[in-house]
């Protein structure tokens, strides 16, 4: 297993459209459990592949406390949304230390391959529900500082953009 390459915003990779996953294949399986390591290792609660630079509809979470219930959902498709939303402070990992709210539904319903190839329904609310819905996102590209003001939105892409600069020049 091995730890992967997160891209940070404002990378342009980020803003990728994924592609369907033809046929579950054995680099999938590596991927899997590369993403699944990396998830935990940065604590986070979900990764897309979008992330770690691959453009495929693959995303893995585990949203669990004890971490210990990993999801894999490969061409994930929403079936349903509730009509109920919530706004709730969100975080990724492509956008290290930043946190502001987003509304979404508060439950979903979707419809995705496992790791194996088999066909699964999953009906999420909570934390689950917003992770799946930011987790899709990525796939089409979206970052959640897109659901924030412009004014937000640029003061974090100045932040990020000044953060990598100090990393690279102490690596020097
Ligand atoms: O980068 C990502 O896509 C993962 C992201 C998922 C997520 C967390 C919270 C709300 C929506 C989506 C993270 O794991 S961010 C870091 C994190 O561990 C965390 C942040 C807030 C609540 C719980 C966990
Ligand atoms: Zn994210």
């Amino acid at each position: 297993m091995a730890l992967l390459p997160i891209l940070c915003y404002p990378d342009p990779r980020l803003h990728k459209v994924a592609r369907p996953v033809a046929a579950v294949q054995p680099r999938h399986r590596t991927l899997i459990a590369d993403m699944l390591e990396t998830m935990y290792d940065a604590n986070g609660i979900g990764l897309a592949a979008t992330q770690v630079d691959v453009h495929e509809r693959l995303i893995v979470i585990d949203a669990s406390e004890a971490r210990d219930q990993p999801l894999v959902l490969i061409n994930p498709e929403i079936v349903w949304l509730s009509p109920e939303r919530q706004r709730q402070d969100e975080g990724c990992l492509s956008v290290p230390g930043i946190y502001d709210g987003v509304e979404r539904a508060v439950a979903v319903r979707v419809q995705a391959l496992d790791g194996d190839g088999r066909t699964r329904t999953i009906e999420a609310e909570g934390l689950l529900a917003v992770c799946v819905q930011h987790e899709m996102d990525h796939l089409l590209g979206k970052v959640f500082v897109e659901y924030l003001s412009p004014l937000k939105r640029n003061r974090i892409k100045t932040k990020m953009l000044k953060a990598a600069r100090d990393a690279r020049e102490s690596a020097h």
